[in-house]
């Protein structure tokens, strides 16, 4: 069955009580509802106060270990749980992931992030040590590097700061009340755990979700006031839209409406504006003139390369050719995007 519609029948878990409503996320509420055109003004002009205003960061995503997933999630392709039909692939050795990185550089990009399969790490792991070695000679190529390799503690935080890794991508992915019905195998709990100990080894936090998985406007908008309530704030905000990938619980779930993203991106935008919001997962259902309104109302930065970590992106001549209709332009390495 589909999670939404166990949602729809199920009473609100323990906790959220309707009413409840911090002045965070009434302020949320207030602007998400505003008439469209008065929202993107407003966050156009909080986008031109804190960022180069034509500057797009370009970010490639590799999967360096797909599929086998002990964890349930009901949006994944990588869930052992689910028959996606998605091929397994063992963790990548470092030379196998360098020229990747390299080329990667040399088409713009100026963030490099290698997501794995797992439910998380532990130092002391082979894995872990590989991960570690790998950070380390892509961080030697002057490239911003992410990893998102699920749960970790503050060791192996540590010791991928000291590897050289720039951010930490895990994203609280829903509500507190909507997690619940999209994963049963870990707890929102262990994924703010996680972030906890990234912010304490002091490495940037990516944290962000997805829409488009049966949740309410109520939920997206708690999503977001738990990045707000993030100390320090989020330094990247991925906005996924569901790419319904055959075989999972979620496959069949109606895609997001344009205008809901956008209302998104610009919500974001103005509660979060030190952060990139980048238009993550699902540009390639989209149109150039959808993206386009992202970008105007906020979005600045996306994933470069056609493809995600098992899902399709925009082909690469297509991006290149709408950032330059558009004219946008890609970040310059070691460009100081942020104004202040
Ligand atoms: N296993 C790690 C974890 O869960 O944190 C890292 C990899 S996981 C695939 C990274 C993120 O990709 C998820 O948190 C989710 O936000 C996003 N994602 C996965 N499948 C998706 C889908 N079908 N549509 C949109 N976003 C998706
Ligand atoms: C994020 O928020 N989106 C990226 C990245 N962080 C790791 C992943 C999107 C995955 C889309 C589905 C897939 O490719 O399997
Ligand atoms: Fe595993 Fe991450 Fe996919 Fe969940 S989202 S099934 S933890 S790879």
């Amino acid at each position: 069955m589909l999670a939404a519609t166990v949602r729809l029948t199920c009473a609100l878990p323990a906790g959220k009580k309707s009413g409840t409503v911090t002045p965070t996320l009434e302020k949320l509420t207030q602007l998400y509802h505003r008439p469209l055109f008065d929202l993107i003004g407003e966050s156009r002009r909080t986008h031109l106060e804190f960022w180069n205003k034509n500057e797009v960061q370009l970010c490639t995503l590799l999967s360096v270990k797909t599929g086998g997933c002990s964890e349930d999630c009901g949006y994944c392709s990588q869930s052992a749980h689910h028959d996606s039909g998605v091929e397994r692939q063992a963790l990548m050795t470092v030379d196998d992931v360098l020229p990747v990185a390299q080329m990667a550089k040399a088409n713009g990009s100026t963030r490099f992030c290698m997501g794995a399969a797992w439910r998380g790490v532990r130092k002391g792991e082979p894995k872990f040590d590989r991960m570690l070695e790998t950070v380390r000679e892509v961080s030697r190529l002057g490239l911003e590097v992410c990893v998102t390799l699920g749960q970790l503690g503050d060791d192996e935080a540590n010791d991928l700061r000291d590897a050289g890794l720039t951010a930490y991508n895990h994203n609280i992915d829903t509500s507190p009340e909507h997690y619940s019905y999209i994963v049963t195998t870990h707890t929102f709990q262990d994924r703010l755990d996680t972030i906890g100990a990234v912010q304490r080894a002091g490495l940037s936090v990516c944290c962000g979700g997805i829409i488009g998985m049966g949740e309410s406007v109520t939920d997206r908008l708690r999503m977001l006031e738990v990045l707000c309530n993030f100390d320090p704030p989020p330094e990247s905000v991925p906005i996924n839209c569901l790419m319904p990938m055959p075989g999972t619980p979620l496959e069949d779930e109606p895609p997001v409406d344009v205008f809901d993203l956008v209302r998104m991106i610009a919500t974001a935008r103005i509660m979060l504006p030190k952060a990139k919001v980048r238009l993550s997962a699902g540009r390639s259902r989209l149109s150039r003139e959808a993206q386009a309104l992202c970008f105007y109302a906020g979005a600045n930065s996306i994933f470069y390369g056609d493809r995600l970590l098992t899902a399709g992106n925009p082909g690469v001549d297509d991006d290149r050719q709408l950032l330059e209709d558009l004219g946008l332009v890609a970040q310059a390495p070691h460009s100081e995007q942020h104004i202040h």
